[in-house]
Formats: C-alpha cells, sequence, structure tokens
C-alpha cells in the first residue's frame, strides 16, 4: 500500500472509552507501532531501520533519552522508538501543489496531527511579507533573505535561536556558536520546558545538573522510586532495566497520581516468556500522590529518616558520607523538625501508614535511585522538590556509589547532548572563554532569553528574526494563544524541519521552513558519508549513523544548514571557516574537543564502538563543584497548593500515541482511550461533587490571578481512578490554559502539571479539528 496524506483533519465525535490497563507492553506493544495511522506512512523503509535502531553501527533512536544496555539486543527498541522511526522515515513528501493549495489562513484549523501526516518536507518554502501561502524558494536565496534580516539588526539580540532535543551535538555546538558570533545569548531551547528544574536545583545541590547514575546502577540497585514519570509511555525500555533489576531483588515504588499501566505491571515485548506469559508486577507500593504533593511526601520521609536514627543513633543516616561530603545537615534537621503532618496529609492525600511504609522501605535498603521526570519538573516548586530529593538521598550516602544516585531521566535523545554543547542562555564564563579562545572573538556575557521570557520577547516586538533548530514552539510553550500571537509580530521567522507543525503555520511576516535529513537518513558531504554524536540520560556519548537514502536530494543535515546560514551572514569573519566543517564534520568534532570539557579528543573517542561516558563528579568520585565544595543539604520552604472549593488541579501529559507536539494516532492505549484527545480524566467522585457526569461535554476554564480566564471548548469527561481532586488532559491541547507567567521558582519552567480549572457543561460539540480555545 502506498502511503497517503489525509485530506481531512480527524474527528473526536467518536471517542470510545474502556477501563484503564494495569500492564504495559507485550510483544503487542511492538506490533502496535504499525497501527494504522502509522501504515500510512509506509512501513516498508521501517523494517530494515528497526534492526539498526540503538545498535553500535546503527542510529540512535530519535525518541527518548533512555540509555543503552551494554549488550544490545537483536531488538533494541521499543514500540514508540519504532512509532518514531516510522513517522520520520516515511516516503510521503508533501507535494509542491500543497503549498498552492492551502493558505496559511486555512492551515490555522488543522491539527498537529493532520500536519504531522502530510509526508517530510522536501524542499525550501518562503512565505514573503503580506502573502498568505509558502512558496518554493531556493536554497541559496532562503539563506541570502535570513542573511539580510540578521545583518539588519539593530543588535544581535534582535534575533532568538531555539533548538529542540533532537538536533545532534555537532549541529548544536555549530548553532551556538553562530548565535554567539553574532552577538547574543538568545538560545533558549525545550529543555527550558522540561528538565530546567533539574538543571537549577542539582547544580545547586551536587554541582552538575545530570543524572549521577550510569544503565548498570539500575541493576545494582535494592530500591528505585519512581516519581512524577510515566515510562511505560515515554522510556519504554526502562521497564526492561527495572524487569531486569527486579530479578535482582530490588523493589520499586511509584509514586503519581495516575495508576499509570507500565509502572503497575510488565510484559517485556523482546521475550517469548514476555509474550506468553503473565505480567510482572512493578511497583511493590504505589502511591497515589495528588498533583504537586511530591515536596511534602519526601519532607515527610526525610523527617521519618531523621527521628529513625534519634532512635537507633548511628544506625540510620550515613554519618561518614554526611561529615565528609556535605553541608547544611544541621539547618536541615531543625527544619524537618517543623514538619507539619497534617499539611504533608493536606498536600499529598496520602496516609501516614503510606508514608511510614515508603520511609521504612528508604530506610532499610542500601541502595537506592531516585527517577523523575515531568511530574517533578513543572510545578512551581520544582526546583526544591528536586533539592529535596537530593536531601533525602544525601542522608543515607545514596550517591557516587553502585546501585545508589538521582536519575532525571531526560526527555528528547539528545536534548542532554544540546546543553553539553552550549546551548544554554546562560552558560557559564569558562565555557565562555573556550569558546573565545577557540574562535578568536569575544562571546557576549549578557545572559540570553529562555522559552517563557522569548515569548514575551516577541510579545514586546523586540525579537525580529526568531529562528528554531528542529521543534514546534508554539505547540510545545505555554499560554498557546498569547504565544501565537507574539509570534505574528516578529519580522521573520525560521524553521528547520522535518515535518509540518504549528510553528509552520503561525509565522513572522516573513517565513522560512528549511527541509533537513533526519537520524536515520544517510549523510553524505565532500569528505564522503558522516556520522553525528549524542549525549543519553546517563551521560554516554556515541555516534549515530544514518542508514537509509533521503526521499529528496534538496534536503540538508541541519549542519550543512546552519553552517549555510552562518557563511551567507558573516562570510569568513574572525576566520572561522563555516564551509570546512560543513564538508567533514571531523572538523566541528575537533572544535568540540577544545571547547567542551570532558570532550578531548572527540573524533578518537566518539568512533570507539561503545563510546564514552563523560566525566561526573558525584558519580565518579564523590566531588561536588557546588559553591561549597560540598553536596548542599538545602533548607525548602513547603508551599502548599491552593485550589479552591469547586476546582480542581489539571495536568497536562502525554498520551502514548504521540511525541510532544507530534501525535501518532488518536488513541491512547493503555488508559483506555480510542478515537480521540479532547478527554479530560477526572475522579468519579470528583466528577459527582461537581455534578457531572461521566462523557458529558464540558468546558475547561483556568483560573489565573485577575486575568480573564483562559478556556478549552467541547472535552469529553472520563471518570477515572486519578488522585482525588486532580484532573488530566493531553498536552498540546491543553497548553493553553497553561499562563506564560505561571513558572516554576527559580528555572522558568512552565507550571503544567498543576493548573487550577473550573468545569462547566459545555454546548461545544466534541468536534473536528483544533479544539475551540475562546
Ligand atoms: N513516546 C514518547 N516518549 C517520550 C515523549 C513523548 O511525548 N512520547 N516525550 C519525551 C520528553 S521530551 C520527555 S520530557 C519525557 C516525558 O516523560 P514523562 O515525564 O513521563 O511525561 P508526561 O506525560 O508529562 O508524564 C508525567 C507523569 O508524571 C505524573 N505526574 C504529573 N504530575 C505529578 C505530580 O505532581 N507528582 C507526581 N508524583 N507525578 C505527577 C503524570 O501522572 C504522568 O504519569 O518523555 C520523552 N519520551
Ligand atoms: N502543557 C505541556 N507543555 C509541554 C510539556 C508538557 O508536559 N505539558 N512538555 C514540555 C517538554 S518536556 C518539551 S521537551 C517540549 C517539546 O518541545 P519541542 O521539542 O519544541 O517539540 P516537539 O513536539 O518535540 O517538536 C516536534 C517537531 O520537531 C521537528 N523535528 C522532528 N525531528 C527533527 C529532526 O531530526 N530535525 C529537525 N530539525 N526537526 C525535527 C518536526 O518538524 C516536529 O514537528 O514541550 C513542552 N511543553
Ligand atoms: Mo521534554
Amino acid at each position: 500500500m502506498s502511503p497517503k496524506a489525509p485530506k481531512e483533519d480527524f474527528s473526536d465525535a467518536n471517542i470510545e472509552v474502556s477501563p484503564p490497563k494495569d500492564y504495559a507492553a507485550g510483544l503487542g506493544g511492538v506490533f502496535h507501532s504499525m497501527e494504522p495511522a502509522l501504515k500510512n506512512m509506509g512501513v516498508a523503509r521501517t523494517a530494515k531501520l528497526m534492526l539498526k535502531i540503538n545498535h553500535k553501527d546503527g542510529f540512535d533512536c530519535m525518541s527518548c533519552a533512555w540509555p543503552d544496555p551494554g549488550h544490545r539486543k537483536i531488538a533494541e527498541f521499543c514500540e514508540n522508538g519504532g512509532k518514531a522511526v516510522t513517522w520520520e522515515a516515511t516516503p510521503l513528501k508533501v507535494p509542491r501543489s500543497f503549498w498552492k493549495e492551502h493558505s496559511l489562513t486555512s492551515l490555522e484549523d488543522k491539527t498537529e496531527y493532520w500536519l504531522g501526516m502530510q509526508g517530510r518536507i522536501t524542499e525550501p518554502v518562503y512565505k514573503p511579507k503580506g502573502q498568505d501561502h509558502y512558496e518554493p524558494v531556493s536554497w541559496d536565496r532562503a539563506f541570502g533573505i535570513i542573511a539580510d534580516q540578521l545583518n539588519g539588526l539593530e543588535h544581535a539580540n534582535e534575533a532568538s535561536f531555539y533548538t529542540s532535543g533532537r538536533a545532534s551535538n555537532e549541529a548544536a555546538f555549530m548553532y551556538q556558536l553562530f548565535a554567539r558570533v553574532l552577538g547574543t545569548n538568545n538560545l533558549p531551547d525545550c529543555s527550558n520546558m522540561c528538565h530546567e528544574s533539574t538543571g537549577t536545583a542539582m547544580q545547586y545541590s551536587v554541582g552538575i545538573g545530570k543524572s549521577t547514575i550510569a544503565y548498570d546502577d539500575f541493576l545494582e540497585s535494592d530500591l528505585i522510586i519512581i516519581m512524577g514519570q510515566n515510562p511505560g509511555t515515554n522510556h519504554p525500555r526502562m521497564l526492561t532495566a527495572l524487569q531486569e533489576a527486579k530479578k535482582n531483588g530490588a523493589k520499586v515504588v511509584a509514586i503519581n497520581p495516575l495508576p499509570e499501566a507500565g509502572l503497575i505491571g510488565y510484559k517485556d515485548p523482546q521475550s517469548v516468556k514476555g509474550y506468553v506469559g503473565k505480567p510482572i508486577e512493578i511497583a511493590d507500593q504505589f502511591l497515589k500522590i495528588r498533583l504537586g504533593g511530591d515536596m511534602a511526601l519526601l519532607q515527610a520521609i526525610s523527617k521519618r529518616v531523621l527521628e529513625a536514627e534519634k532512635r537507633n543513633p548511628g544506625k540510620v543516616l550515613d554519618h561518614d558520607f554526611i561529615a565528609r561530603h556535605c553541608d547544611g545537615f544541621e539547618a536541615f534537621e531543625a527544619h524537618m523538625s517543623q514538619v507539619d503532618d497534617r499539611e504533608v496529609e493536606q498536600a499529598t492525600g496520602l496516609s501516614t501508614a503510606e508514608i511510614d511504609e515508603i520511609a521504612n522501605r528508604y530506610i532499610n535498603s542500601e541502595r537506592v535511585i531516585i527517577a523523575w521526570a515531568m511530574g517533578i519538573t513543572q510545578h512551581r516548586k520544582g526546583v526544591d522538590t528536586i533539592k529535596e530529593i537530593i536531601n533525602l538521598l544525601l542522608l543515607r550516602g545514596n550517591m557516587g556509589k553502585p546501585g545508589a544516585g538521582a536519575s532525571p531521566v531526560r526527555g528528547h535523545s539528545n536534548v542532554q547532548g544540546d546543553r553539553t554543547m552550549g546551548v544554554w542562555e546562560q552558560m557559564p564564563d569558562s565555557f565562555l572563554d573556550a569558546l573565545g579562545k577557540e574562535f578568536n572573538f569575544e562571546p557576549p556575557r549578557d545572559h540570553g532569553v529562555d522559552a517563557v521570557h522569548g515569548i514575551r520577547a516577541l510579545d514586546e516586538g523586540k525579537i525580529k528574526v526568531w529562528m528554531g533548530l528542529g521543534g514546534n514552539l508554539l505547540g510545545a510553550i505555554s499560554d498557546t494563544n498569547l504565544a501565537e500571537s507574539a509570534m505574528r509580530k516578529t519580522k521573520l521567522s525560521v524553521q528547520f524541519s522535518t515535518k509540518l507543525n504549528r510553528s509552520h503555520v503561525i509565522t513572522g511576516e516573513e517565513a522560512i521552513i528549511l527541509p533537513v535529513l533526519g537520524r536515520t537518513e544517510i549523510d553524505v558531504q565532500l569528505s564522503g558519508p558522516q556520522y553525528v554524536t549524542v549525549e543519553d540520560s546517563v551521560c554516554a556519548v556515541h555516534a549515530s549513523h544514518g542508514q537509509v537514502k533521503a526521499i529528496s536530494d534538496q534536503m540538508r543535515s541541519e549542519i550543512a544548514v546552519v553552517g549555510g546560514i552562518a557563511h551567507a551572514t558573516l562570510g569568513d569573519k574572525y576566520g572561522i571557516d563555516w564551509l570546512a566543517m560543513i564538508d567533514d564534520y571531523d572538523v566541528i568534532r575537533d572544535h568540540i574537543s577544545r571547547v567542551v570539557p570532558g570532550c578531548e579528543n572527540y573524533n578518537e573517542k566518539t568512533r570507539r564502538r561503545d563510546g564514552f561516558v563523560l566525566p561526573n563528579g558525584p558519580r565518579d568520585e564523590r566531588r561536588f563543584e557546588t559553591e561549597t565544595g560540598k553536596a548542599r543539604i538545602s533548607v525548602n520552604e513547603l508551599e502548599h497548593i491552593d485550589c479552591p472549593p469547586g476546582r480542581l488541579l489539571l495536568q497536562t501529559m502525554r498520551s502514548h500515541d504521540q511525541f510532544n507536539t507530534t501525535i501518532y494516532s488518536l488513541n491512547d492505549r493503555y488508559r483506555g482511550i480510542k478515537n480521540g484527545r479532547s478527554v479530560i480524566f477526572i475522579h468519579p467522585e470528583d466528577l459527582a461533587e461537581l455534578g457531572l457526569a461521566d462523557g458529558q461535554t464540558v468546558d475547561i476554564f483556568s483560573e489565573w490571578k485577575n486575568e480573564p480566564d483562559r478556556v478549552l471548548r467541547g472535552f469529553r469527561t472520563v471518570a477515572f481512578p486519578t488522585a482525588r481532586g486532580c484532573a488530566a488532559a493531553y498536552f498540546p491541547e491543553a497548553n493553553v490554559l497553561v499562563p506564560l507567567d505561571s513558572t516554576a521558582i527559580g528555572s522558568n519552567t512552565p507550571v503544567s502539571k498543576a493548573i487550577v480549572i473550573r468545569i462547566e457543561p459545555s454546548n461545544t460539540p466534541v468536534g473536528v479539528g483544533r479544539p475551540v480555545t475562546v
């Protein structure tokens, strides 16, 4: 069957709801990646690619950042990796006629799903000022338009350079170099909306904003606590690691307001036993916490640890570790004695017995890992919550020893690498010094804008050129309506993309889309075939080799595009030879060797079959490069989320069939949803209290300070066993409800997991196209 793009947009009118599942994967899981919608993408090319995913001579799966085990299986991928590959490697092209047929105005009603299903973008297109259509444009002309706009700016800070975490290390390194040579640190990235809270907290507490464990630590741990993460969907291969850890005797505690299937049970899709056998149990204890309750829970556990030490002096705390490596213990101990049990109960919705149980598990385990993701970072107190995770680990020396440590599980497959390469609006001076020395220029020192401040700057008319190395900022950022009107105020918006998304539809006065190669595709430059490099969630760096021929020779590698724009804009300013970097990526890697700490001999090390692991102070030698030179046990004030009566707290999360703003199908299998995304999950007793029925159509209002309510209309209620007082809906649709200024303290990450909402019966039908948001 040759793939076809859908003409009509998809309808949510026939949503089917069935009870949620209580286990994840199974062999069916892998086959599920070929579900009908994806079949439309054409699976023939995918078959070959499947065998090369995450293999040593293959390519790095572009889905999530979960690490590769040392021993890789024949099929080292998961269902959702399969979807990502199929989606990218489709032979379906956006035809030239598309741009004539569809005005931008007509595309405004289209869903992300429909846009993505139109196929790969294979030629550069340009939307001139005052026009409502894109038209094909040559690469040279596109570079020329961009260069003219950039060179016409009064200051480089009128440009902003967004990055999404799929970009390779080489592309990211060149991109940040280009921005800084131009004279700006305006380098917002998807991480600002993702693990920024982790980076901020861990940098403060332990001197590095990354995981302190290696893959094998999971296999040596005796207790793994998973907080605010849904690995069955978002990091499916983590379930294999958990299964092996359990075989080795580890216990697992899951903390989540939703009973996520993958946290309850698992069938390994890659073993015969997994196919025919019963699911294994994942969580030994499941804490159905209220949204935002984690900080209170962590404090309550730490309090119990300290009390246990009082009862058994010298037996509970790791005194030696604390004395040698930590500071702040006394102040912390004093602060924990004030933790108020009633407040903990209110914040968490958990019973004393439940908290006692997890505390006892923690105290009785020698090697503990705490893993977390967006359920922790995307909260107003996300940074402080992560500091409390670190506090708890430090009390018993659970850092820098086998089987123990902090495991923030990253999102995008190379989001961590992009940061290592300097994509950050506030890189430290040491990095900027090295960059300036290598390329003979003085990098700007003022911090740039992050994702949220970037939208504000757009709205204030301060950004004249906006560029995106991948991603879909308008789909991903909070406050969709505000963000979109902000983007329309810029002069030129430029996107490097594989597929169409919202950020191509809502544009600056002029707009350009530049079609790039994806990770699956063979990349040949003047010096021959090239590879790129990536860093996973546990700081392992390795090469990724494209495997299939691109479906059009008009597409260029991200590196060739960054280099092309830089060359057109800057020529050979400061003697930087952009074209040499394009011709041979080894040249970029040589620069990386001399600029990025830990990347010395980068060409040699990334050619090793296993790549290499970046140095990590806490993990390698219990070295903590904080301001005090020690790991900091910190004091953090608990803050209760204020949810007035008659209101619910809403989290926005991913369905099983999406990758961020990319929608693979309208199903969310594990949660029992089929054929639609306009749903809001609510506890049956909350529904009853609010006078609402299961299956009723409602409008959702977000209440924020004195601002007019934000609204999402025509959603179907789904009675669901979530924590009381909490609701859940899918992002990106629900982003319209998140106020731009509602961000985490310290990291400025949008608070996507605790939105105060009011729900009212609706007259808007659950319908076709994008939901109604006015
Ligand atoms: N297939 C697939 N894989 C992906 C992605 C994808 O979209 N699809 N996205 C990638 C990216 S960029 C990222 S960042 C990761 C995201 O990975 P996750 O963080 O797993 O993604 P979310 O869907 O946001 O899920 C958040 C989880 O936290 C829980 N949660 C929400 N609020 C709270 C809270 O207050 N406390 C606790 N304890 N739990 C809470 C939710 O119920 C949910 O289970 O996945 C990456 N991998
Ligand atoms: N409400 C709410 N909002 C959220 C979140 C949430 O949980 N709730 N999560 C946040 C998180 S964790 C993140 S990471 C952000 C994600 O924000 P982004 O990273 O900006 O968004 P994505 O949806 O991953 O980007 C998808 C687009 O990337 C392009 N693309 C795909 N592959 C490639 C490639 O190889 N190269 C290039 N150049 N382009 C490519 C395609 O055009 C595709 O449409 O969203 C955030 N927004
Ligand atoms: Mo993310």
